[in-house]
Order: C-alpha cells, then sequence, then structure tokens
C-alpha cells in the first residue's frame, strides 16, 4: 500500500475540552507521522475559504460561526492508505451515531460538533494542507 497524506482539524469543541493530547496520541498510535502541525483561530473570512465547497449547502452558517468560535489544530499526516485509515479512525461525520471506539464517538457530539475533520480524498487533502503550511513547514 503507499504511502499517502490526508489532513484533519482537531475542531474547537474538541480543542476547548482538552482533547488535543488524546486525539493525537489516537492518531499515533494508528500509524500516522504527523508531517506539520499548529494550533490558531480562525478568522470568518479563512473558515468561509476552507469550507468554500459547502457555501450553498443550509449549514454553512454555522458550520462557520462553529469553526471560529476557539482554537483549531490542524494536522497534516501520513501513512500508507491513509485517507481511509483517518475515516475509519474518526467514525461517521454525525458523530451522535459514531461507534463508542471512533474519535468522533469519543469526543464528538453531533453532526457539526463533531470533533475533527478528515479529507474525503487525495486531491482534497493535498488542497487542505497547502490551506494551511507552507512547503517550508512540509518538505522534509
Ligand atoms: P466529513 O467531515 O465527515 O467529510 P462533510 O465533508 O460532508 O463531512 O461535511 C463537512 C463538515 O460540515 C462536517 N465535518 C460537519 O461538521 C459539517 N456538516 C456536514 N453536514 C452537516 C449538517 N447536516 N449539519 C451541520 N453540519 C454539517
Amino acid at each position: 500500500m503507499a504511502i499517502e497524506r490526508t489532513f484533519t482539524i482537531i475542531k474547537p469543541d474538541a480543542t476547548a475540552a482538552g482533547h488535543v493530547g488524546e486525539i493525537i496520541t489516537e492518531l499515533e498510535r494508528a500509524g500516522f507521522r504527523i508531517l506539520a502541525l499548529k494550533k490558531l483561530h480562525l478568522t470568518r473570512a479563512q473558515a468561509e475559504g476552507f469550507y468554500a465547497v459547502h457555501s450553498e449547502r443550509p449549514f454553512f452558517e454555522s458550520l462557520v460561526t462553529f469553526m471560529t468560535e476557539g482554537e483549531i489544530v490542524p494536522i497534516a499526516l501520513e501513512r500508507d492508505n491513509a485517507i481511509t485509515a483517518l475515516r475509519e479512525l474518526m467514525g461517521p461525520t454525525n458523530a451522535s451515531e459514531a461507534p463508542p471506539e471512533t474519535i468522533r464517538g469519543k469526543f464528538g457530539t453531533n453532526i457539526e460538533r463533531n470533533a475533527m475533520h478528515g479529507s474525503d480524498a487525495p486531491a482534497t487533502a493535498a488542497v487542505e494542507i497547502a490551506f494551511f503550511f507552507s512547503r517550508l513547514e512540509l518538505d522534509r
């Protein structure tokens, strides 16, 4: 299986609740290597830019408000089969339906406050990683 990159954000609900360390531990135990990591508080314009693909969806305003309510931790990750492996580890979008062993099941609340983001495809991951990290932070 080829080494692949994916991208996650530990969202404001999980960051405010003090779950950053536990989530990073789960990622490392699952074999992900951290390529780059930072902590920041998005402006409204930045959150709208990151979620531009969802701008026509009815939940867009609420999603942007949630993602700007506190600090987030974006992380670029590497592993074999990383996209699928991360989506399995985090569980389904709706945290209220996520199995208890998944990250969303442990740390999320509902479909919006779902603890973390995970890229849905390699091309999306590349765009999302480039949104938050420069080449200087990624090249090894
Ligand atoms: P995922 O993050 O599981 O790939 P997407 O890409 O369908 O889910 O949705 C992007 C983000 O938008 C989700 N992480 C979630 O926070 C939010 N979202 C998706 N659907 C809804 C919804 N029906 N109501 C509120 N927020 C939603």
